[in-house]
């Protein structure tokens, strides 16, 4: 029924080679003559562009004039990567663009390169916002996305001499997805006072007054729906000084520079993304960032509301605001604060209104991952909000009494206020507090948040308010745009692409799984796309691989939770093996290419070392004549979206291998499979429910399990520790120094040999290197390897994030979708 509603933006190569051209000659005042992949890129982007906006417009009135509720999703990171493939292939003409261009001279694949990554995350939480925003439009949702528009993406990483160096990512020179909307302005207050008084009728009122004013300017990036003409809207909120561009009365007093560093002060909250990755820093200006977003797209939304006159009652009716993460928890005493102190609602009324209005996502269990704000900071800079804060502390902490009269301890347990030195505000339980629902992202972390940082929420509320929906990714960016031979290849056999838009019918594929030709085409298909990333790797890293070799691949930022370490250490141990063997029998041997690719946060000291380890180790055996195409390691520089687009259709086994427990999901493991990767993983995260999708014997698994970790990190300190005897032949060959300077990798090996080995990387050694033996076994006979490929892909219909949408929509939003008018 989609297909209808959908009006093809170019029904002609010549239609879009005009468009194409007036954009290079008039907006972009370049002659033809002149133009090069950068202006035809620039053209065709703007081409497509005036497309989405007609959508989007429509769109928008759809949703004023209907008005429906709408889904909010607040998020401090959106990583979106390139938008103009996803543009064509959304709307349906990527194949007219690609012969426009060619008349033009173009090759398509060198124009989609020109764009610059939008790089607004800084990993698997980013992304899945983004892959939301695709859903949602693509499901025809009525969704707003609202987040930051950073001047600086996440850092772009160079390896120097091994090591990380990071580089700022300016990518705002030419951004055609945006449009500035200098007419929608909020201002923001920061710092100030609470002024309290008594009303005419005894009513304690507050005013939050005397503040600093930074203005909030909305900036509009359209997302085009797959196939449908809903084009939702993403709002970026970037700061300014309030009153222009400088303070002119300053200017005039003769202080010119006091009022220009006023104008960047402000400018300052949206410059950058914060490159931490699980880890939070409590610095005063991530606490900025986040208020401002918070205070201006709560101000947006309720100004939209306002104007369809409804009562407030109906607010939670309307309004559905999701909090990606506990960054954006500062929405809930902004909402009190506006319904109290501004709209004159009781507190009860409001607080059941916030309540109602609001879900929160959590996405980790890591202690250090979890924020906590000090008192006196917001004292400082939200005063009014903290008095909120500690009102709604109060009613909650008489709730818990009047329930468990008898537990005092459970008091402080629970409290939003932790009792420490600072005193903290715990921003998870506020967010907790304020929303009707709270979910975590696979079946295991919603387990775990229950069982650990939320267990006592759970006595108090009831198990009902916890549930969890399992993350998935868009089908269209991670398969059909970033594997379009594979996309291509499926749809001959299930008749067309329905299945882009319901995941599920690739169930259907099992029928061919005997197919030959089918079968053939397959393997093809992956060897093309190994060529393709090793060509990749050839151009940028100077490196050459063998594209039959097997490609074992881990992207993702490092951290040593995901335990990268456990990789290198299991590539050096291989090595080892290879050097110790006669000529005769190294020929028996599967050739690897080891691919390592992420970034580490810049103060993360510990990743830096793993990045540095990684980059010594491929320095020593790719060099190693004894070695040859046997084994090669590679670190790709840079890793984000484009790349992994590439490099996700390439994998023959991906990387999963987080100590079990602490990967609340990862999405990087059904991006790999659903493109006929298998994997290697531990049960932790969403690896467990992909196991149950598509059957043991399509996944290795290995490692110890969640339920067991706190047992065996007491044993590490407190028992009789072993390190496992392999892994000391590798920390020895570190220390002998074959692999350069051994005093680098001191701090490495002393957390596990010496610190308790917390992530288990010894406890999982051994399991780990017995499995990569069984994948060199099973690469060998490389007919049952490809049945595995193909009904592993056969069987992922499950980890769309279109089903994850609508189950956030039917549990937890309660909103419906809203087809586009007919033409
Ligand atoms: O839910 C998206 C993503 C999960 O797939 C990862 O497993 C998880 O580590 C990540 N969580 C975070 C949370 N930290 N912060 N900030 O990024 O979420």
């Amino acid at each position: 029924a989609w297909k209808k509603f959908t009006p093809k933006p170019f029904t002609t190569k010549e239609e879009f080679g005009k468009e194409t051209v007036r954009h290079i000659e008039t907006t972009l005042a370049r002659s033809l003559w002149n133009c090069d992949e950068g202006a035809a890129y620039s053209g065709t982007a703007l081409a497509f562009r005036d497309r989405l906006i007609l959508d989007w417009n429509k769109t928008q009135q759809n949703q004023t004039f209907t008005d429906p509720k709408r889904i909010y999703y607040l998020s401090l990171e959106f990583l979106m990567g390139r938008a103009l493939d996803n543009a064509m292939l959304n709307v349906g003409a990527k194949d007219i663009a690609r012969e426009g261009l060619a008349d033009l001279g173009f090759r398509m694949e060198d124009i989609i390169k020109q764009e610059h990554d939008a790089a607004l995350g800084n990993g698997g939480l980013g992304r899945l916002a983004a892959c939301f925003l695709d859903s949602m439009a693509s499901l025809n949702y009525p969704a707003w996305g609202y987040g930051l528009r950073y001047r600086y993406g996440i850092f772009k990483q160079e390896i120097v001499d091994g090591y990380q160096v990071e580089v700022p990512d300016y990518w705002l020179d030419f951004n055609p997805w945006e449009f500035p909307r200098h007419d929608i302005t909020v201002n923001i207050q920061f710092y100030g006072s609470v002024r309290k008084w008594q009303d005419e009728d005894g009513k304690q009122q507050s005013a939050w007054e005397n503040g600093e004013i930074v203005q909030a300017v909305a900036y509009d990036v359209p997302i085009p729906g797959f196939s449908t003409s809903t084009t939702n809207n993403l709002r970026l909120w970037s700061s300014k000084a309030s009153g222009g561009e400088f303070d002119f009365q300053k200017f005039n007093s003769g202080e010119y520079e006091s009022s220009v560093a006023d104008q960047q002060r402000a400018e300052t909250i949206s410059a950058v993304l914060y490159p931490n990755d699980n880890l939070e820093r409590g610095k005063e200006l991530r606490l900025k960032q986040q208020y401002f977003w918070c205070a201006a797209s709560l101000f947006d939304i309720v100004r939209r509301f306002k104007k369809t006159k409804r009562s407030w009652a109906d607010f939670p009716n309307q309004v559905a605001i999701q909090l990606n993460d506990t960054h954006p928890t500062l929405a809930i005493p902004e909402l009190q604060r506006i319904l109290v102190d501004i709209e004159g609602l009781d507190w009860d009324e409001a607080w059941s209104i916030v309540t109602k209005t609001f879900g929160y996502t959590n996405h980790t269990v890591l202690p250090e991952a979890l924020e906590k704000w000090s008192v006196p900071l917001m004292q400082w800079l939200l005063p009014r909000h903290l008095q909120i804060i500690y009102d709604i502390n109060l009613h909650f902490l008489q709730f818990v009494e009047r329930n468990f009269p008898k537990d005092r301890d459970l008091l402080g347990r629970v409290s939003i206020i932790e009792e420490s030195q600072p005193k903290m505000v715990r921003m998870a339980y506020l967010a907790l507090i304020g929303s009707h629902k709270v979910n975590g992202v696979a079946e295991l972390h919603s387990d775990l948040i229950k069982t650990t940082i939320f267990r006592d929420f759970v006595s108090i509320y009831g198990p009902d308010k916890f549930t969890n929906v399992t993350n998935g990714i868009t089908p269209r960016r991670w398969l059909h745009q970033a594997n379009p031979r594979l996309s291509d290849l499926i749809a001959s056999k299930l008749g067309g692409h329905d299945f882009l838009k319901d995941l599920t019918i690739l169930h259907k594929l099992e029928q061919y799984v005997d197919d030959k030709d089918f079968r053939k085409e397959w393997q093809e298909i992956k060897h093309a796309n190994k060529v393709r990333l090793a060509k990749h790797i050839k151009e940028t890293q100077g490196i050459s691989v063998n594209p039959s070799a097997l490609f074992d691949i881990q992207v993702k930022r490092i951290h040593e939770y995901k335990r990268q370490q456990l990789n290198i250490f299991g590539v050096i141990h291989r090595y080892l093996q290879l050097k110790s063997m006669a000529p005769e029998e190294r020929k028996k041997l599967v050739p690897r290419v080891v691919i390592f690719g992420g970034k580490a946060a810049p103060g993360y000291w510990m990743a830096k070392t793993v990045i540095h380890l990684i980059n010594k180790v491929g320095g020593v055996i790719n060099n190693d004549k004894d070695v040859g195409d046997l084994l090669k390691v590679i670190f790709l520089e840079d890793y984000n979206v484009s790349k992994a687009e590439i490099i996700c259709p390439a994998s023959d086994i991906s990387e999963h291998i987080s100590t079990a427990g602490t990967e609340a999901s990862g999405t990087s493991n059904m991006k790999f499979v659903l493109n006929g990767g298998l994997i290697i993983g531990t049960c932790d995260g969403a690896n467990i429910e992909i196991t149950r999708e598509i059957g043991e014997s399509n996944i290795f698994l290995f490692g110890n399990l969640a339920e067991d970790v706190e047992d065996l990190r007491h044993s590490h300190l407190y028992g009789d520790y072993q390190l496992d005897p392999a892994l000391n032949k590798v920390f020895d060959e570190i220390k002998k120094g074959t692999f350069g300077d051994a005093g680098a990798f001191t701090a490495l090996i002393n957390g596990i040999v010496e610190h308790g080995d917390y992530y288990l990387v010894s406890d999982d050694f051994a399991s780990y290197c017995k499995t990569h033996e069984l994948i060199d076994e099973a690469y060998k006979n490389q007919e049952e390897w490809l049945t595995k490929s193909i009904t592993s892909v056969a069987r992922m219909g499950f980890f769309s994030s279109d089903r994850c949408i609508d189950e956030y929509a039917e549990t937890i939003w309660n909103i419906e979708p809203l087809m586009p008018e007919k033409e």
